[in-house]
């Protein structure tokens, strides 16, 4: 099975001392939008991911109102942290898209965590890219289609790869089967970071 097409891994693209600033500039915006532990609609499930996010909106879900962009964090009230000037510049050099990234989802696995096969529907610039980076410690990646039967392609995301996500790949189910705990020391505390740059609204 080969990679969807729009599916593009750049392994390395960011440096140590770049990931140790990616890492610095997460932990800073935790002091004042915490990861928090998000819910399934209506089931209420909680994830096995925290999440927090940076930028003018922020992706979460919780048993009511289930998965949306707010501008607000959940707990907290207050407004998202601003992007680091790298993420900025990741999207510059790989989106290929004429607006700014609205969201930046923070993603925690501990070494529990995991990330069923879903599709990410909830934004309506369908034709942006999402470009991803990895923190932290090696994940178990899959990909497949664009529906749930079908073959699937994993591969293993290190601390630093960026995977850019456009055309038919957006629309294909994902997901990390689990996280190779101890494998970096870039993330202090352990585990696994993963950033996900999002365009929400068509621009103009
Ligand atoms: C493929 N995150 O936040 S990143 C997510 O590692 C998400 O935390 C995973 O899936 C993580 O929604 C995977 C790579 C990724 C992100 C978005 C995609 C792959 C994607 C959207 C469409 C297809
Ligand atoms: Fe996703």
């Amino acid at each position: 099975m080969s990679l969807p097409d729009g599916f593009r891994f750049l392994p390395g693209y960011f440096d140590r001392a770049q990931q140790d600033a990616l890492v610095q500039a997460v932990i800073e915006a935790t002091e004042n939008a915490p990861f928090y532990r998000p819910a399934m609609p209506r089931t209420g499930q909680p994830m096995s991911v925290t999440m927090t996010n940076f930028g003018p909106l922020g992706w979460i879900t919780d048993k009511e109102k289930g998965y949306r962009y707010e501008r607000v964090h959940p707990e907290t009230g207050a407004t998202w942290p601003e992007p680091p000037d790298l993420l900025t510049q990741l999207w510059a050099d790989v989106a290929d898209y004429p607006a700014p990234f609205e969201a930046c989802l923070v993603n925690y696995y501990d070494a529990q965590s995991r990330l069923g096969l879903h599709v990410d529907w909830d934004e309506a610039a369908t034709d942006a890219a999402v470009v991803s980076v990895s923190l932290g410690d090696k994940a178990r990646f899959r990909i497949g289609g664009p529906t749930r039967k079908g073959k699937t392609h994993s591969l293993v995301l290190a601390s630093g790869d960026v995977v850019v996500l456009g055309g038919e790949a957006r629309r294909c189910y994902h997901g990390v089967d689990r996280i190779h705990p101890g494998t970096s020391t870039r993330v202090p505390q352990g585990g696994r970071i993963n950033l996900t740059l999002r365009r929400v609204t068509v621009p103009g």
